[in-house]
Protein backbone atom coordinates (compact mmCIF):
# COMPACT_ATOMS: atom_id res chain seq x y z
CA UNK A 1 0.00 0.00 0.00
CA UNK A 2 1.15 3.77 -0.14
CA UNK A 3 0.99 5.07 3.17
CA UNK A 4 1.61 8.68 4.26
CA UNK A 5 2.56 8.74 7.75
CA UNK A 6 3.02 11.93 9.95
CA UNK A 7 5.69 12.42 12.56
CA UNK A 8 8.09 9.51 11.39
CA UNK A 9 10.76 11.11 12.42
CA UNK A 10 9.63 10.74 16.71
CA UNK A 11 10.24 8.41 18.91
CA UNK A 12 7.30 5.16 17.99
CA UNK A 13 7.17 6.58 13.86
CA UNK A 14 10.49 5.84 13.38
CA UNK A 15 9.95 2.71 14.57
CA UNK A 16 6.89 2.10 12.38
CA UNK A 17 8.66 3.50 9.12
CA UNK A 18 11.05 0.41 9.92
CA UNK A 19 8.29 -2.00 10.87
CA UNK A 20 6.37 -0.93 7.47
CA UNK A 21 8.92 -0.95 4.99
CA UNK A 22 10.07 -4.48 6.68
CA UNK A 23 8.95 -7.26 4.84
CA UNK A 24 6.13 -5.99 2.79
CA UNK A 25 6.40 -3.92 -0.40
CA UNK A 26 4.62 -0.56 1.19
CA UNK A 27 5.72 2.88 0.40
CA UNK A 28 6.04 5.02 3.00
CA UNK A 29 6.22 8.85 2.62
CA UNK A 30 7.15 9.96 5.77
CA UNK A 31 5.85 13.88 6.57
CA UNK A 32 7.19 15.53 9.68
CA UNK A 33 7.80 18.69 10.77
CA UNK A 34 10.85 18.12 12.63
CA UNK A 35 9.81 19.96 16.16
CA UNK A 36 12.16 19.35 19.03
CA UNK A 37 11.77 15.83 19.22
CA UNK A 38 11.49 14.92 15.39
CA UNK A 39 15.11 13.30 14.81
CA UNK A 40 16.02 12.34 11.22
CA UNK A 41 18.77 10.38 13.10
CA UNK A 42 16.22 7.76 14.62
CA UNK A 43 16.07 7.16 10.65
CA UNK A 44 19.70 6.98 8.97
CA UNK A 45 19.19 3.53 8.33
CA UNK A 46 16.37 3.55 5.71
CA UNK A 47 17.07 7.15 4.90
CA UNK A 48 18.25 5.80 1.45
CA UNK A 49 15.57 3.03 1.42
CA UNK A 50 13.84 2.67 -2.32
CA UNK A 51 10.09 2.74 -1.10
CA UNK A 52 10.89 5.57 1.44
CA UNK A 53 10.44 9.27 1.11
CA UNK A 54 10.92 12.12 3.88
CA UNK A 55 9.14 15.32 3.40
CA UNK A 56 9.89 18.05 6.18
CA UNK A 57 6.31 19.49 6.28
CA UNK A 58 3.72 20.38 8.96
CA UNK A 59 0.26 18.29 8.47
CA UNK A 60 -1.98 21.44 9.51
CA UNK A 61 -0.25 22.71 5.90
CA UNK A 62 -3.43 21.99 3.73
CA UNK A 63 -1.89 22.71 0.41
CA UNK A 64 1.06 20.64 1.26
CA UNK A 65 -0.72 17.58 2.62
CA UNK A 66 -3.39 17.70 -0.85
CA UNK A 67 -0.22 18.01 -3.22
CA UNK A 68 1.45 14.46 -1.08
CA UNK A 69 -1.97 12.57 -1.50
CA UNK A 70 -2.30 13.20 -5.01
CA UNK A 71 1.64 13.18 -6.53
CA UNK A 72 2.11 9.82 -4.16
CA UNK A 73 -1.68 8.08 -4.97
CA UNK A 74 -1.68 7.71 -1.00
CA UNK A 75 -3.59 4.81 -0.18
CA UNK A 76 -3.71 4.95 4.01
CA UNK A 77 -2.50 7.55 6.13
CA UNK A 78 -0.76 7.07 9.72
CA UNK A 79 -1.44 9.91 11.91
CA UNK A 80 1.58 9.53 14.46
CA UNK A 81 2.55 13.40 14.61
CA UNK A 82 1.68 15.14 18.53
CA UNK A 83 3.04 17.34 20.40
CA UNK A 84 3.08 14.69 23.26
CA UNK A 85 4.55 15.46 26.50
CA UNK A 86 2.11 16.48 29.31
CA UNK A 87 4.47 18.62 31.02
CA UNK A 88 4.96 20.43 28.48
CA UNK A 89 1.00 21.09 27.51
CA UNK A 90 0.65 22.83 30.62
CA UNK A 91 3.00 25.68 30.08
CA UNK A 92 2.46 25.69 26.47
CA UNK A 93 -1.52 24.19 25.95
CA UNK A 94 -1.98 26.22 22.53
CA UNK A 95 1.01 24.11 20.73
CA UNK A 96 -0.89 21.09 21.51
CA UNK A 97 -4.15 22.75 20.07
CA UNK A 98 -2.81 23.48 17.07
CA UNK A 99 -0.99 20.28 16.20
CA UNK A 100 -3.16 17.54 17.86
CA UNK A 101 -6.87 18.93 16.98
CA UNK A 102 -5.91 21.05 14.00
CA UNK A 103 -3.62 19.74 12.69
CA UNK A 104 -5.56 16.02 12.71
CA UNK A 105 -8.72 17.93 11.52
CA UNK A 106 -6.70 19.15 8.54
CA UNK A 107 -4.95 15.55 7.36
CA UNK A 108 -8.32 13.70 8.35
CA UNK A 109 -10.34 15.96 5.68
CA UNK A 110 -7.48 16.29 2.74
CA UNK A 111 -7.51 12.57 3.50
CA UNK A 112 -11.70 12.18 2.79
CA UNK A 113 -11.06 14.69 0.01
CA UNK A 114 -8.32 12.27 -1.45
CA UNK A 115 -10.78 9.26 -0.84
CA UNK A 116 -7.97 7.47 1.06
CA UNK A 117 -9.28 3.92 1.99
CA UNK A 118 -7.86 3.98 5.46
CA UNK A 119 -6.81 6.31 8.24
CA UNK A 120 -5.40 5.68 11.45
CA UNK A 121 -5.18 7.75 14.10
CA UNK A 122 -2.07 6.78 16.76
CA UNK A 123 -4.57 8.10 20.42
CA UNK A 124 -3.35 7.28 23.70
CA UNK A 125 -4.77 5.65 26.76
CA UNK A 126 -4.68 9.12 28.46
CA UNK A 127 -7.85 10.24 26.65
CA UNK A 128 -9.97 7.95 29.01
CA UNK A 129 -8.61 9.84 32.22
CA UNK A 130 -7.05 8.25 35.79
CA UNK A 131 -8.39 5.02 36.41
CA UNK A 132 -8.92 4.36 39.98
CA UNK A 133 -10.19 0.79 39.63
CA UNK A 134 -10.23 -1.91 36.81
CA UNK A 135 -10.01 -1.33 32.76
CA UNK A 136 -11.14 1.15 30.69
CA UNK A 137 -12.48 -0.15 27.52
CA UNK A 138 -13.27 1.84 24.32
CA UNK A 139 -16.68 1.87 25.58
CA UNK A 140 -15.65 4.17 28.31
CA UNK A 141 -16.54 7.95 28.32
CA UNK A 142 -13.82 10.23 27.29
CA UNK A 143 -12.58 12.13 30.14
CA UNK A 144 -9.23 13.70 29.73
CA UNK A 145 -7.76 16.05 32.23
CA UNK A 146 -4.48 17.40 31.04
CA UNK A 147 -3.87 20.37 28.07
CA UNK A 148 -2.27 17.23 26.39
CA UNK A 149 -5.32 14.37 26.70
CA UNK A 150 -8.03 16.52 26.00
CA UNK A 151 -6.30 17.67 22.67
CA UNK A 152 -5.87 14.15 21.74
CA UNK A 153 -9.49 13.27 22.96
CA UNK A 154 -10.45 16.37 20.79
CA UNK A 155 -8.73 14.92 17.73
CA UNK A 156 -10.24 11.08 18.29
CA UNK A 157 -14.00 12.96 18.28
CA UNK A 158 -12.73 14.45 15.07
CA UNK A 159 -11.70 11.34 13.51
CA UNK A 160 -15.13 9.59 15.21
CA UNK A 161 -17.05 12.02 13.56
CA UNK A 162 -15.82 11.00 9.83
CA UNK A 163 -16.80 7.64 10.42
CA UNK A 164 -20.49 8.34 11.44
CA UNK A 165 -20.83 11.41 9.07
CA UNK A 166 -19.00 10.24 5.80
CA UNK A 167 -18.30 6.74 6.36
CA UNK A 168 -14.52 7.65 5.87
CA UNK A 169 -12.57 4.22 6.92
CA UNK A 170 -11.22 5.80 10.39
CA UNK A 171 -9.90 3.27 12.86
CA UNK A 172 -8.25 4.43 16.31
CA UNK A 173 -5.77 3.10 18.21
CA UNK A 174 -5.12 4.09 21.91
CA UNK A 175 -2.09 3.21 23.13
CA UNK A 176 -0.59 2.40 27.02
CA UNK A 177 2.88 4.50 28.09
CA UNK A 178 5.58 3.31 25.69
CA UNK A 179 9.36 3.44 25.85
CA UNK A 180 12.50 1.78 24.03
CA UNK A 181 14.93 2.80 21.98
CA UNK A 182 15.30 6.31 20.73
CA UNK A 183 12.41 7.93 23.18
CA UNK A 184 13.06 11.74 23.38
CA UNK A 185 14.56 11.93 26.91
CA UNK A 186 12.17 14.24 28.50
CA UNK A 187 10.14 11.14 29.26
CA UNK A 188 10.35 9.09 32.32
CA UNK A 189 12.16 6.32 31.45
CA UNK A 190 15.00 7.92 29.27
CA UNK A 191 15.35 10.85 31.75
CA UNK A 192 15.85 8.27 34.30
CA UNK A 193 18.36 6.58 32.57
CA UNK A 194 20.01 9.53 31.37
CA UNK A 195 20.17 11.36 34.64
CA UNK A 196 21.56 7.91 36.48
CA UNK A 197 24.17 7.27 33.38
CA UNK A 198 25.55 11.06 34.51
CA UNK A 199 25.06 10.42 38.44
CA UNK A 200 22.37 13.22 38.31
CA UNK A 201 18.96 13.04 40.85
CA UNK A 202 16.19 11.02 39.73
CA UNK A 203 12.98 13.95 39.77
CA UNK A 204 10.39 11.49 40.96
CA UNK A 205 6.74 13.13 41.22
CA UNK A 206 5.07 13.45 44.20
CA UNK A 207 4.52 10.63 46.48
CA UNK A 208 5.89 8.12 42.93
CA UNK A 209 3.14 5.95 43.54
CA UNK A 210 1.49 6.82 40.24
CA UNK A 211 1.25 3.68 37.79
CA UNK A 212 0.80 3.72 34.20
CA UNK A 213 1.14 0.08 32.26
CA UNK A 214 4.33 0.06 30.22
CA UNK A 215 4.35 -1.09 26.52
CA UNK A 216 7.26 -1.89 24.25
CA UNK A 217 7.69 0.06 21.42
CA UNK A 218 8.01 -2.76 19.19
CA UNK A 219 5.05 -4.26 20.61
CA UNK A 220 3.26 -0.58 19.92
CA UNK A 221 4.17 -0.39 16.51
CA UNK A 222 2.82 -4.24 15.77
CA UNK A 223 -0.14 -3.15 17.35
CA UNK A 224 -0.70 -0.24 14.97
CA UNK A 225 0.07 -2.11 12.47
CA UNK A 226 -2.08 -4.89 13.25
CA UNK A 227 -5.10 -2.52 13.02
CA UNK A 228 -4.40 -0.58 10.02
CA UNK A 229 -4.39 -4.04 8.38
CA UNK A 230 -7.15 -5.89 9.83
CA UNK A 231 -9.26 -3.09 12.40
CA UNK A 232 -12.98 -2.48 11.84
CA UNK A 233 -13.39 1.01 10.46
CA UNK A 234 -14.95 3.28 12.58
CA UNK A 235 -13.49 0.96 15.42
CA UNK A 236 -11.21 1.82 18.51
CA UNK A 237 -8.55 -0.45 20.05
CA UNK A 238 -6.89 -0.31 23.26
CA UNK A 239 -3.00 -0.99 23.07
CA UNK A 240 -1.77 -2.02 26.48
CA UNK A 241 1.57 -4.11 27.54
CA UNK A 242 -0.05 -5.64 30.28
CA UNK A 243 2.65 -4.44 32.43
CA UNK A 244 1.34 -2.17 35.31
CA UNK A 245 3.95 -0.89 37.43
CA UNK A 246 4.54 2.27 40.40
CA UNK A 247 6.37 4.41 38.44
CA UNK A 248 8.88 4.31 42.05
CA UNK A 249 9.33 0.68 41.48
CA UNK A 250 10.38 1.38 37.58
CA UNK A 251 12.91 3.91 39.03
CA UNK A 252 14.17 1.36 41.13
CA UNK A 253 14.83 -1.14 38.19
CA UNK A 254 16.69 1.71 36.36
CA UNK A 255 18.79 2.19 39.20
CA UNK A 256 19.72 -2.07 39.37
CA UNK A 257 20.29 -1.90 35.85
CA UNK A 258 23.04 0.75 36.02
CA UNK A 259 24.15 -0.49 39.45
CA UNK A 260 23.52 2.83 40.89
CA UNK A 261 22.57 3.96 44.18
CA UNK A 262 18.92 4.21 45.33
CA UNK A 263 19.68 7.61 46.81
CA UNK A 264 19.74 9.33 42.85
CA UNK A 265 15.90 9.12 43.72
CA UNK A 266 14.90 12.80 44.44
CA UNK A 267 11.33 12.87 45.79
CA UNK A 268 10.17 16.54 43.65
CA UNK A 269 6.91 19.51 43.57
CA UNK A 270 4.08 16.70 41.94
CA UNK A 271 2.51 17.58 38.53
CA UNK A 272 -0.35 19.88 38.18
CA UNK A 273 -3.56 17.77 37.74
CA UNK A 274 -1.34 14.16 37.90
CA UNK A 275 -3.32 11.20 36.62
CA UNK A 276 -3.34 8.43 39.31
CA UNK A 277 -3.36 5.17 37.26
CA UNK A 278 -4.02 4.63 33.67
CA UNK A 279 -5.16 0.98 32.62
CA UNK A 280 -6.83 -0.50 29.25
CA UNK A 281 -8.51 -3.45 28.48
CA UNK A 282 -7.28 -4.97 25.09
CA UNK A 283 -9.43 -7.61 25.06
CA UNK A 284 -11.20 -5.99 21.53
CA UNK A 285 -7.50 -5.94 19.86
CA UNK A 286 -6.52 -9.55 21.64
CA UNK A 287 -9.62 -11.01 19.80
CA UNK A 288 -8.04 -9.43 16.39
CA UNK A 289 -5.34 -11.28 16.89
CA UNK A 290 -2.54 -8.85 18.56
CA UNK A 291 -0.89 -9.35 21.88
CA UNK A 292 1.77 -8.01 23.71
CA UNK A 293 5.22 -9.63 23.54
CA UNK A 294 8.01 -8.24 25.36
CA UNK A 295 8.23 -9.02 28.61
CA UNK A 296 8.90 -5.49 30.67
CA UNK A 297 11.77 -6.52 32.62
CA UNK A 298 13.63 -7.90 29.51
CA UNK A 299 12.72 -4.54 26.83
CA UNK A 300 13.28 -2.24 30.09
CA UNK A 301 17.12 -3.98 30.87
CA UNK A 302 17.71 -4.30 26.66
CA UNK A 303 16.43 0.13 26.75
CA UNK A 304 18.81 0.27 29.59
CA UNK A 305 21.54 -0.95 27.63
CA UNK A 306 20.41 0.99 24.23
CA UNK A 307 20.66 4.32 25.89
CA UNK A 308 24.42 2.94 27.19
CA UNK A 309 25.20 2.25 24.44
CA UNK A 310 24.55 5.47 22.19
CA UNK A 311 24.98 7.86 24.29
CA UNK A 312 26.31 10.33 21.36
CA UNK A 313 21.94 10.31 20.26
CA UNK A 314 21.06 11.30 23.78
CA UNK A 315 23.80 13.49 25.14
CA UNK A 316 23.33 16.09 21.76
CA UNK A 317 19.93 16.36 22.80
CA UNK A 318 20.38 16.78 26.33
CA UNK A 319 22.53 19.49 25.72
CA UNK A 320 20.84 21.63 22.78
CA UNK A 321 17.16 23.04 23.67
CA UNK A 322 16.29 20.03 26.14
CA UNK A 323 18.66 21.50 28.53
CA UNK A 324 16.92 25.25 28.89
CA UNK A 325 13.59 23.03 29.28
CA UNK A 326 15.15 21.01 31.94
CA UNK A 327 16.57 24.19 34.36
CA UNK A 328 12.78 25.52 33.46
CA UNK A 329 11.11 22.62 34.23
CA UNK A 330 12.94 20.97 37.27
CA UNK A 331 14.73 24.31 38.78
CA UNK A 332 11.53 25.26 40.37
CA UNK A 333 10.76 21.81 41.29
P1 LIG B 1 7.41 12.20 19.66
O1 LIG B 1 7.25 13.50 20.37
O2 LIG B 1 8.65 11.41 19.84
O3 LIG B 1 7.22 12.41 18.08
C1 LIG B 1 6.27 13.27 17.54
C2 LIG B 1 6.69 13.57 16.10
O4 LIG B 1 5.67 14.38 15.48
C3 LIG B 1 7.99 14.36 15.98
O5 LIG B 1 8.83 13.78 15.01
C4 LIG B 1 7.55 15.76 15.55
O6 LIG B 1 8.50 16.46 14.80
C5 LIG B 1 6.31 15.42 14.74
N1 LIG B 1 5.36 16.54 14.61
C6 LIG B 1 4.89 17.34 15.61
N2 LIG B 1 4.02 18.23 15.11
C7 LIG B 1 3.93 17.99 13.77
C8 LIG B 1 3.17 18.56 12.72
N3 LIG B 1 2.36 19.61 12.94
N4 LIG B 1 3.30 18.05 11.47
C9 LIG B 1 4.14 17.01 11.23
N5 LIG B 1 4.89 16.43 12.20
C10 LIG B 1 4.79 16.92 13.45
O7 LIG B 1 6.12 11.35 20.06
P2 LIG B 1 5.86 9.79 20.26
O8 LIG B 1 6.06 9.45 21.68
O9 LIG B 1 6.57 9.04 19.21
O10 LIG B 1 4.29 9.75 19.98
C11 LIG B 1 3.79 9.45 18.70
C12 LIG B 1 2.27 9.33 18.79
O11 LIG B 1 1.91 8.30 19.70
C13 LIG B 1 1.56 10.59 19.29
O12 LIG B 1 0.37 10.74 18.56
C14 LIG B 1 1.26 10.28 20.75
O13 LIG B 1 0.13 10.99 21.20
C15 LIG B 1 1.01 8.79 20.68
N6 LIG B 1 1.27 8.02 21.90
C16 LIG B 1 2.48 8.09 22.52
C17 LIG B 1 2.71 7.31 23.65
C18 LIG B 1 4.03 7.35 24.39
O14 LIG B 1 4.11 6.83 25.51
N7 LIG B 1 5.09 7.91 23.83
C19 LIG B 1 1.71 6.48 24.15
C20 LIG B 1 0.48 6.44 23.50
C21 LIG B 1 0.28 7.21 22.36
O1 LIG C 1 10.49 13.67 35.64
C1 LIG C 1 9.48 12.94 35.71
N1 LIG C 1 9.16 12.41 36.92
C2 LIG C 1 8.07 11.61 37.12
O2 LIG C 1 7.81 11.15 38.24
C3 LIG C 1 8.65 12.64 34.57
C4 LIG C 1 8.96 13.21 33.22
C5 LIG C 1 7.55 11.84 34.78
N2 LIG C 1 7.26 11.35 36.02
C6 LIG C 1 6.05 10.50 36.18
C7 LIG C 1 4.78 11.11 35.62
C8 LIG C 1 4.00 9.88 35.18
O3 LIG C 1 3.28 9.36 36.30
O4 LIG C 1 6.26 9.31 35.41
C9 LIG C 1 5.06 8.89 34.76
C10 LIG C 1 5.30 8.86 33.25
O5 LIG C 1 5.49 10.21 32.83
P1 LIG C 1 5.69 10.60 31.28
O6 LIG C 1 6.83 9.83 30.71
O7 LIG C 1 5.71 12.08 31.19
O8 LIG C 1 4.38 9.96 30.63
P2 LIG C 1 2.82 10.25 30.85
O9 LIG C 1 2.56 11.56 31.44
O10 LIG C 1 2.26 9.04 31.56
O11 LIG C 1 2.35 10.26 29.30
C11 LIG C 1 2.93 9.32 28.36
O12 LIG C 1 2.10 8.24 28.11
C12 LIG C 1 1.00 8.40 27.25
C13 LIG C 1 3.33 9.99 27.05
O13 LIG C 1 4.13 11.13 27.32
C14 LIG C 1 2.17 10.33 26.21
O14 LIG C 1 2.57 10.86 24.95
C15 LIG C 1 1.35 9.12 25.98
O15 LIG C 1 0.17 9.43 25.30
Amino acid sequence: MRILLTGGAGFIGSHLVRRLLKGSDDQVVNLDALRYSGNLENLADVASHPRYTFVHGDMADAPLVRRLLREHRIEGVINCAAETHVDRSITDPLAFTRTDVIGTAVLLEEAKQAGVRRFLQVSTDEVYGSVEQGHSTEADPLAPRSPYSASKAGADLLVQSYWTTYQFPVVITRGSNTYGPNQYPEKFIPLFITNALDDQPLPLYGDGRYRRDWLSVLDHCAGIHHVFLHGKPGEVYNLGGGNERENIDVARAILHHLGKPASLIRFVQDRPGHDRRYAVSCRRLEALGWKPSVPFEEGLRDTVRWYQSNEAWWRKIKSGEFAAYYRRMYERR
